[in-house]
């Protein structure tokens, strides 16, 4: 043993006997369970890498949130201690102000719009910031996160009706601003906490897509009431420790980076399974989808936009140009 990590501190490691390799385990992280679209897709890109480097490189995904919520999910892959998360953009903002451009309310004018805009130049430069940034993350590539809209325990049509109800957020700031200004009041919280928050009546209500309000069960707390105002579509992220990948060799790093590119494709084509999945797993659990014109939504939320998009003139004309 003390042999064979001898060999390997000095670089070596090809002398040792075949089989006896040293061997790099990433451990990956996701806040949803087995089986979810993005818990998928980076199983699939483990395999990949596993095949590509003949066995030199695996991938352990701890779905379920068991490595952490979102938040230390972050914290323990700056410090090396994960070294994939599968992420939301949502809580990247308060580490890398710059992406929370993409965190504002109806700034994708609907799904199809955020996916050419992850898929072009603009989602290629905010990777590239998120790997530029002190935050010691390397950006590998986006997920779909759908679109976000309320479920509340009472039915919500206007901002009006939102009015002294307690709806949970990510933790971002930018968030809690967004739900004030909808009409209710924004409570952040991590997302591992929002089922029995929702069951004691400590919120009202909370704001998903589809597949995370089945999955998480908070349908089931009486927050039925799901009202499409589709205010949030925030790409979800896959980042890798900077502490890892710096561990690689250039081959390699270009290896992963090329998967987490097709992990975002891979991802897409299970995603949209589930949303169909999903939606028709809550209807049949009685979760009552209200369809309502949402733009007194985005009208309400416009101070939002002005506040947070003053930093981001430039991008927001780029991101408005893709058609
Ligand atoms: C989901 C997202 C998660 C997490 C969660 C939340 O849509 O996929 O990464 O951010 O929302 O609300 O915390």
């Amino acid at each position: 043993m003390k042999a064979r990590r001898t060999l390997v501190a000095l670089g070596l490691a090809a002398l040792l006997p075949i089989g006896a390799q040293a061997q790099t385990v990433l451990k990956a992280s996701d806040t949803h369970p087995a089986g979810y679209p993005t818990v998928v897709a980076v199983e699939m890109m483990g395999k990949k890498l596993e095949a590509a480097t003949n066995g030199r490189i695996k991938m352990q995904m701890f779905p379920g949130a068991v490595l952490g919520q979102e938040k230390e999910a972050v914290e323990q892959t700056q410090l090396g201690a994960i070294q994939i998360a599968r992420i939301s953009l949502g809580v990247v903002g308060p580490v890398v102000p710059e992406v929370n451009v993409f965190n504002m309310p109806f700034v994708f004018r609907d799904i199809a719009h955020m996916r050419k805009v992850i898929d072009g130049a603009v989602g290629d430069e905010l990777l590239a910031k998120v790997t530029a940034s002190p935050a010691r993350l390397v950006a590998l590539g986006w997920m779909d996160g759908g679109s976000r809209s309320l479920y509340t325990k009472k039915p919500v049509r206007t901002p009006a009706d939102l009015k002294g109800q307690k709806i949970r957020m990510m933790g971002n700031p930018l968030f809690v601003d967004t739900m004030n200004a909808m009409g209710g009041n924004g409570i952040s919280m991590g997302y591992g906490e929002v089922f029995s928050a929702l069951q004691t009546g400590v919120i009202d209500g909370a704001e998903n897509n589809p597949p995370s309000m089945f999955t998480s069960n908070h349908y089931s707390t009486g927050a039925k009431y799901y009202t499409q105002t589709n205010h949030l579509i925030i790409p979800e992220i896959l980042v890798m420790s900077k502490v890892a990948f710096d561990k690689l060799s250039p081959a390699d790093q270009a290896l992963v980076k090329k998967l987490g590119r097709e992990a975002q494709m891979d991802q897409r084509v299970l995603w949209d399974k589930s949303v169909e999945e999903y939606s028709a797993k809550l209807k049949a659990a009685g979760v009552e989808f209200i369809n309502i014109d949402n733009k007194p939504f985005y009208e309400a939320t416009a101070p939002v936009r002005a506040k947070y998009g003053a930093n981001y003139t430039d991008l927001l004309k780029k991101i408005e140009a893709v058609k």
